[in-house]
């Protein structure tokens, strides 16, 4: 070890099954919202970055899709980032949901991490949804039988509950080396692909059923100009893709409510997120069964590669 390096990094890998919180636990360490969360399983469909430099230390998170069975070509790359992920992983977060079973798809992550006998931190979530804690013991047993876990901790990322202990366990993982990241920078994403998310995320809050699954969303123009009054104004044009023409008239809704409402979210959380004043103008198109073309999976840049 050189004596000189004072600064510590660490790089924690967050998988799990969908819908268990993994994007808001990688919000909450990095203090930002950066990742879409909704109660729709398969928010995220890449690996997403999220850095916090805390003193001496940077902690660089990586938030994953969540493990589910292939469908679609998509979802195969999502499949194929979530196993890389762990394969290249130096320390695991397995993220579980405390209400619900062990599924196959965390059985199967944990057959992966016993190749390598990986580092896994079990961090069990939505502890704030049992009404008797004592029903913990049985869930974290039942895990502990799987896998030789180097921490178990219960949490509520909605409660902050745990959460401070968590990232006081996660300094003890941290080794002696440079920061990767600007101390000040909580991401490694485009500004595009931000705005792209916060859109998509306020479409699949607002929408229901098959719809959200199909959608993407591109920022086709930016442009920031003054007004006449002097204030700083961000226009942005994006197009928000579905599969279907029945898809598009929902998104669109009676009277383009629905795509006004979507719209209006959105606008509110870019204008925090970019402290800036934005005029969003969103176009409704379809490409027909996009998921399964790996020329639009590229496109829209949710290919593994
Ligand atoms: N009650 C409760 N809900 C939570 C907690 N953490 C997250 N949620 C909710 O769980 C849902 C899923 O959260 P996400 O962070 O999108 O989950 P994810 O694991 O990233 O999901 P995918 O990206 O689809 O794999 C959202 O509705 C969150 O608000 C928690 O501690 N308690
Ligand atoms: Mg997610």
């Amino acid at each position: 070890m050189d004596n000189n390096v004072k600064t510590k990094s660490a790089f924690i890998t967050i998988v799990g099954r969908a819908n268990v919180g993994k994007s808001s636990l990688l919000n909450l360490m990095v203090g930002e919202k950066i990742a879409a969360v909704s109660s729709k399983p398969q928010t995220t469909r890449t690996k997403i970055v999220g850095v916090s430099t805390k003193g001496e230390t940077q902690f660089v998170f990586i938030d994953t899709p969540g493990m589910h069975r292939p469908k679609n070509k998509l979802s195969g790359h999502m499949v194929k980032t979530i196993n890389d992920a762990v394969a290249d992983g130096e320390i695991i977060i397995m993220a579980t949901d405390c209400t619900k079973k062990i599924s196959e798809h965390e059985t199967g992550l944990i057959k992966s991490f016993n190749a390598k006998k990986m580092k896994v931190i079990l961090v069990i979530n939505k502890i704030d949804l049992l009404e008797d804690k004592s029903a913990l013991i049985s869930v974290i047993s039942e895990y502990a039988k799987l896998y030789d876990f180097d921490e178990i901790i219960p949490i509520s990322v909605i409660e902050k509950d745990g959460t401070n202990e968590l990232m006081e366990i996660l300094e003890k993982y941290a080794a002696y080396g440079p920061h990767y990241f600007p101390d000040d920078s909580v991401t490694d994403q485009p500004e595009r692909v931000i705005m792209a998310e916060i859109i998509r995320e306020k479409a699949l809050r607002c929408l229901n059923e098959e719809v959200p699954h199909g959608i993407a969303v591109t920022v086709e123009q930016l442009n920031e100009r003054r007004d006449k009054s002097g204030e700083d104004i961000l226009d942005i044009s994006v197009n928000i893709y579905c599969e279907r023409d029945t898809h598009k008239s929902i998104i669109i809704g009676k009277n383009g409510a629905m795509l006004k409402k979507i719209g209006s979210e959105a606008r509110s959380e870019l204008q925090r997120f970019f402290r800036i004043k934005v005029n969003l103008q969103c176009w409704v198109k379809v490409k027909k069964d996009w998921r399964n073309s790996e020329a639009m999976i590229r496109n829209f840049g949710l290919s593994d590669k």
